[in-house]
């Protein structure tokens, strides 16, 4: 069978279930899914990333995505797990997943900020950052989406390790951004595209985020957001906006779609997906479902583009 039938979708997973997940999904798939581990955390936990992909005897260029960056946004990881789910159970049968799969790799961190998820489930449901500790502060974490190095702590971002966006000690202070950071700098060459998925807001972000002035692939960002944007609303009538991060949520530095276009990645997506704040982080787990199968939506339109160009 393609994917374990215990795993339930529709819920929100601890990390002890998604990592038991990562592991038997992973040797039910063996044609399909390979795991590595990019590092560990701070706390120590190992950082599961999943390559999904039909192997071809040469090099395959690449999409990478991560859920979790920030660890209340537990639609996030839902979606990292339902997309994973749904590519390797319509390998074969839909077209587009099948020749996606053949053609490029789909490199899935199904949780970027394991340590703060953990916290979110035991300690604090509103929990954001990292949980790493500083001498001199009694503050914990740094916002793992401001210490990234594109503009880092210019704007939109606390010096202060008290706050919720706190930049880190220094560019890529968080083991977990580094990790991530070296991945896609080692495999700079093959990744083409570059998702990161949040929540709330229902928008479709694109660089920059650090400053105002437009993007050099402003135009064709914009274009495939909208039409990404636009496919996405045709299952549930799902609004979303599209546009520069700067402009369209709010500027901000050291976020990871930022860096991952300036180091050349051109196709460079923050989803910040359901809902608009009627329940915000605490969105039901009657909403995952359809919030996935838009998303998935989008996510497809974009690395099928990606793909032909
Ligand atoms: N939103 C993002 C945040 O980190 C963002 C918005 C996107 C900032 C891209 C910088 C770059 O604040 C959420 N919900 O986390
Ligand atoms: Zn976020």
């Amino acid at each position: 069978s393609t994917h374990t039938r215990s795993h339930d979708y529709t819920k929100y997973n601890n990390w002890n279930t998604i990592q038991d997940w990562v592991i038997s999904i992973t040797s039910a798939n063996p044609t399909l899914i390979s795991r590595t581990t990019i590092g560990n955390t701070y706390e120590g936990r190992p950082m599961h990333l999943l390559k999904i992909g039909k192997s071809s005897g040469s090099t395959k260029p690449a999409i990478f995505m991560d859920c979790g960056i920030h660890a209340r946004e537990w639609i996030s990881h839902a979606f990292c797990q339902w997309f994973i789910k749904e590519a390797v159970s319509t390998y074969g049968s839909d077209p587009k997943i099948t020749s996606l799969l053949d053609q490029m790799d789909v490199f899935v961190l199904p949780v970027f900020n394991v340590d703060g998820y953990v916290y979110s489930w035991t300690n604090n449901r509103m929990w954001r950052k990292t949980r790493s500790k500083k001498s001199g502060s009694s503050c914990v974490g740094a916002d793992p989406n401001r210490n990234f190095d594109a503009g880092w702590c210019t704007l939109g971002a606390s010096n202060s390790p008290c706050s919720d966006t706190y930049c880190g000690a220094s560019v890529e202070s968080e083991i977990e951004v580094k990790n991530v950071a070296n991945f896609i700098r080692q495999n700079r060459s093959i990744i083409k595209a570059y998702l990161t998925i949040h929540s709330y807001s229902q928008l479709l972000l694109f660089p920059y985020s650090y400053k105002y002035g437009l993007a050099a692939d402003h135009s064709e960002l914009l274009s495939v957001a909208e039409a990404a944007s636009q496919v996405l609303g045709s299952l549930y009538g799902t609004k979303y906006t599209s546009g520069p991060g700067a402009t369209t949520i709010y500027p901000a530095s050291g976020g990871s779609d930022d860096w991952a276009y300036d180091l050349g990645v051109k196709y460079a997506y923050t989803f910040e997906l359901r809902d608009t704040g009627y329940y915000g982080f605490l969105l039901p787990e009657s909403q995952i479902k359809p919030t996935c199968e838009e998303t998935m939506l989008a996510v497809k339109y974009i690395a099928a583009y990606v793909q032909k160009n």
